[in-house]
């Protein structure tokens, strides 16, 4: 019988599994779904039951032939944790395929809003290239201790929810944590890979809630009893960030780029062995760092706005016809605008399509300029929305950028693009380079195949 990784990303809205071959080939796949489950603040016990509903949907023959367990997942967020009581429930629990945590906090995720501008502006300035934003791990904790410092008295390791799914597995009384998740909370210098202790304990910051730092790729432990068929004493990496798992499913020479436009856009590549980010952020940049494997760096410009720009194009077309007493349905819409933007095969119309601002210039909204009387049309205006969603990631990432690093391909992947035919011909437009898509950016099957190629 062959070996198989298992890969499991724990996302925000659902969990997935992947059972990934020796070759590469995804065998098996579940996902399960956190509907109705809160944004801001996530039950850990709703989610660990969501993960074993899908494993328990993966064919059990194949999970006793797993060689090792591969973890990411939505990055930024913090749960906590005390490992004595937890891990007593948990290694006391009859069956732990059903294994219901509790001693834990909420998980507080990344779309928390807890920490205001100010609140932020309040803290300590990092030593670190990359800035802080409401949702990220240290700033969570920040809070807790001006808020609440007796909440977090309670607890004693604190980490994402899939280093806790890792510490679980492993029977861990410890957090071990890469760099990846590790940077996402802030206050983590990547150029020498430790947190910025003396800054935090300055601040009063509680510095023994911070994990310990283990590489990307490594392994940190075995599964303590079998789980859903998985024997026990299985090797289990240490949780990777759910995007550079994403980037690692479909990357497959050093030479490409991803542009992955979903419900936002980013256009990544990886920077060259050598390159350094600078000491300190750059909130003005649009362009971010983010730590990779073997300290090397991905080059990441995050649109906010992608498909989501489309689709509020199409309910306020839909609010329109609803006012004006005519409906027709949300892919019928989609379907006409295709087939009518695909008959205007160019626009002088103008759409700057900014309207959630950026992340860097956050009071830049969208534009509509250079209006005709003959550019109107609902092909004019589609084209030109479709161009104006690829110019602006561009803007964000020049091309010269991406052949100055000997980029030469682009890899395009997510449902916005893949499913217009207008949006992907004016991404071949906008790139002197050649654009193939085929292989969909996927979290669990990256984190699988990181573990794979270290075999
Ligand atoms: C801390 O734990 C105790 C005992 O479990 C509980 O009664 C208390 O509410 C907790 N405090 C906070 C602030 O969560
Ligand atoms: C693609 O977009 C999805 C959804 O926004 C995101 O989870 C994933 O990390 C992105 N992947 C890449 C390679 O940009
Ligand atoms: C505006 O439209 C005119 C007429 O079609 C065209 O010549 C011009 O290049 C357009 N300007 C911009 C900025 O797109
Ligand atoms: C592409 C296209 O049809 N552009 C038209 C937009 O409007 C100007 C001004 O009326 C026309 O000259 C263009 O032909």
């Amino acid at each position: 019988m062959p070996k198989f990784i298992l890969g499991i990303d724990v996302g925000t809205t659902s969990v997935k599994a992947v059972l990934l071959a020796a070759d590469s080939r995804t065998v098996a796949v579940a996902s399960c779904s956190l509907f109705g489950i809160q944004a801001k603040e996530q039950d850990p016990g709703l989610i660990i039951n969501a993960l074993n509903r899908c494993l328990a949907q993966l064919p059990r023959d194949k999970l006793q032939h797993v060689s090792r367990v591969a973890l990411t997942g939505q990055m930024h967020g913090v749960l906590f944790w005390t490992p004595v009581e937890w891990l007593l429930n948990y290694l006391s629990h009859s069956n732990r395929d059903f294994f219901t945590p509790r001693d834990t906090s909420q998980l507080v995720t990344w779309q928390d809003g807890r920490c205001s501008s100010d609140f932020l502006s309040s803290l300590p300035k990092p030593e670190s290239h990359l800035g802080l934003s409401t949702g990220f791990g240290c700033a969570t904790i920040f809070w807790y201790m001006k808020h609440s410092p007796e909440f977090l008295e309670n607890f004693t390791v604190a980490g994402t929810i899939q280093d806790y799914v890792v510490s679980m597995l492993c029977g861990l009384d410890t957090c071990m944590m890469t760099p990846q998740n590790a940077a996402s909370w802030g206050f983590f210098n990547t150029a020498t890979n430790l947190w910025n202790e003396n800054i935090l304990k300055a601040a009063g910051f509680p510095v023994r809630l911070l994990p310990r730092c283990v590489p990307s790729g490594a392994l940190v432990g075995q599964t303590c009893s079998a789980w859903h068929g998985v024997p026990a004493g299985t090797p289990v990496g240490a949780a990777l960030g759910d995007f550079q798992c994403s980037v690692y499913s479909c990357m497959s020479a050093p030479a490409d780029a991803v542009l992955n436009i979903s419900t936002s856009a980013q256009l990544t590549f990886a920077m060259p062995a050598d390159f350094e980010p600078p000491d300190s952020p750059q909130p003005e940049s649009s362009i971010s760092y983010f730590p990779y494997f073997d300290s090397s760096y991905l080059s990441v410009a995050a649109s906010l706005n992608g498909g989501n720009v489309l689709a509020t194009f199409v309910d306020t077309l839909t609010a329109w016809m609803k006012e004006l007493g005519a409906e027709l349905s949300d892919s019928c819409m989609y379907e006409k605008l295709i087939g009518c933007a695909l008959n205007q095969e160019t626009s002088d119309l103008t759409v700057s399509p900014t309207i959630l601002g950026e992340r860097h210039n956050p009071l830049c909204l969208g534009q509509v300029s250079n209006i005709s009387t003959s550019n109107l049309s609902l092909g004019h205006v589609f084209r030109a929305l479709c161009r104006g969603i690829v110019s602006n990631i561009v803007s964000m990432m020049p091309v010269e950028r991406l052949q100055q690093a000997g980029v030469g391909r682009i890899l395009g992947s997510g449902s916005a693009l893949t499913r217009n035919e207008v949006l992907r011909q004016e991404v071949e437009r906008a790139f002197p380079l050649e654009v193939v898509y085929g292989q969909n950016a996927d979290s669990a099957v990256g984190a699988a195949m990181v573990l794979s190629d270290r075999l």
